[in-house]
């Protein structure tokens, strides 16, 4: 948790902070023992300097006290995208921008603070937003990436909670908010720890002052990311089934669309992939492919892959829904639509040499950070490996997510995330 006075870097700011800042004063251990931190632009910092004058002094130790007891005007740190940022403590009106920082206020139970969303929250406010005492007048955003700010001035925001790191200097000026981006989907499923859903859920716990429930999450991450890496030790390379995983859209939608959005290295669908030991194509064909990117269908032509995944997404981060994606998630109750597009993949003829029954669409809810990277693994370990993840395990993390998360919610009732065959 890169939050400045943080000395020992764990998910707390105790009394043991202040001792090893005191240590260092006393002569007890050197400068170059502290701590160091590095902001995107690859500037280093002591994680000890508190009150970020640049040096690390008594007024450090007070500092540190200030933020124990949270007296502090503010707290500073290094955002998700590693920005420098900082938030003040005391904190009533907050701009929440997409599910995963609703979901995130609703596992800190501060939700009631919220006074304007993105418009996929918005949309599903009765899931995202059910621990506000009354969602009816929250404020939507619409385009999350460029809203209209004079009526966010008139909410009179304290911090705005942004999903990605677009426009931050843009929202900065116009709300006068503390503006900062945890970087709540990423998740990293090489080192957990190192992820920004993990980081953030941490830094937002100390903001709103429930590290206990950061910590709970935090876990349930490492745990299950645990229990996967050792299922899939067990698995030989040979062995890994080959998958192609695509964004819907381009080709998939319109066949004289000659592109698809690919699935790149760092993107969690990647990464989810590789945790629960299946072997992506793009591994092949475009290693070097980092982020999410297109690729023409003329690379595709020769793949014999073991299976497709598709990942579709109902309402854009811009404010946009698209009428095609199949109705999914907590708030549908009736998979029909879901079937009915899953099975349509099996008409696509450039997949035409696959399985039709290894053909599967994965759910945008189950994308973003830590509900992305464990829960979406989970469903692809189903889907490769059914005698490693049965569907009962699957299920079962999917409930104890929602519970978390502080949601009042029987996933064994409600929601449509996923259809497998029989
Ligand atoms: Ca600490
Ligand atoms: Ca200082």
């Amino acid at each position: 948790m890169d939050i400045f006075g943080n000395a020992d870097g764990n998910s707390r700011i105790d009394k043991e902070d202040v001792r090893i800042i005191q240590d260092y004063l006393d002569g007890k251990i050197e400068l170059s023992d502290m701590l160091v931190t590095t902001d995107a632009n690859g500037k280093s910092y002591y994680v000890a300097d508190a009150n970020r004058d640049g040096k690390i002094t008594s007024e450090d130790v007070d500092f540190v006290n200030s933020l124990i007891d949270r007296t502090a005007d503010k707290v500073h740190f290094l955002d998700g995208y590693g920005i420098m940022s900082s938030c003040r403590l005391n904190i009533d009106n907050v701009i929440s921008e997409y599910t995963s920082e609703c979901e995130m206020l609703s596992l800190l139970g501060v939700q009631d603070k919220i006074v304007s969303v993105g418009n996929a929250p918005y949309q599903m406010k009765n899931y995202f937003l059910m621990n506000m005492n009354d969602s009816s007048s929250v404020y939507n955003l619409n385009n999350m990436h460029s809203p209209d700010y004079e009526a966010l001035a008139v909410l009179e925001p304290d911090v705005w909670i942004a999903h990605l790191n677009m426009n931050m200097d843009v929202k900065k000026e116009k709300s006068q908010a503390d503006v900062f981006s945890p970087n709540l989907t990423n998740i990293d499923l090489i080192n957990p720890y190192n992820s920004g859903c993990v980081k953030g859920a941490l830094l937002l716990g100390y903001i709103f002052n429930n590290t206990a429930a950061a910590e709970r999450y935090v876990n349930w991450i490492v745990d299950n990311w645990n229990l996967m890496t050792d299922n899939t030790k067990t698995i030989s390379e040979a062995d890994k089934p080959s998958v192609l995983y695509f964004w819907y859209g381009g080709y998939l939608h319109d066949t004289a669309n000659k592109v698809l959005t690919i699935n790149g290295t760092s993107s969690i669908g990647y990464q989810a992939l590789n945790l629960v030991g299946g072997h992506a194509v793009i591994d092949d064909i475009a290693p070097s492919l980092i982020d999410s990117g297109k690729i023409g269908i003329e690379s595709l032509v020769e793949v014999r892959a073991d299976y497709l995944l598709v990942h579709t997404v109902k309402y854009q981060g811009d404010g946009k829904e698209l009428a095609y994606i199949p109705a999914q998630g907590y708030l549908v109750d009736n998979n029909s639509e879901l079937v009915a597009f899953q099975e349509g993949l099996a008409n696509n003829v450039l997949f035409d040499y696959m399985e039709d029954t290894n053909k599967y669409i994965t759910c945008n809810e189950l994308w973003h950070g830590g509900s992305g990277g464990i829960l979406l693994a989970a469903q692809i370990g189903h889907i490769l490996y059914p005698d490693l993840y049965s569907e009962g395990y699957l299920n079962g993390l999917l409930q104890e997510y929602v519970d978390i998360m502080g949601y009042d919610y029987d996933s064994s009732k409600h929601g449509v995330f996923w259809y497998f065959y029989e």
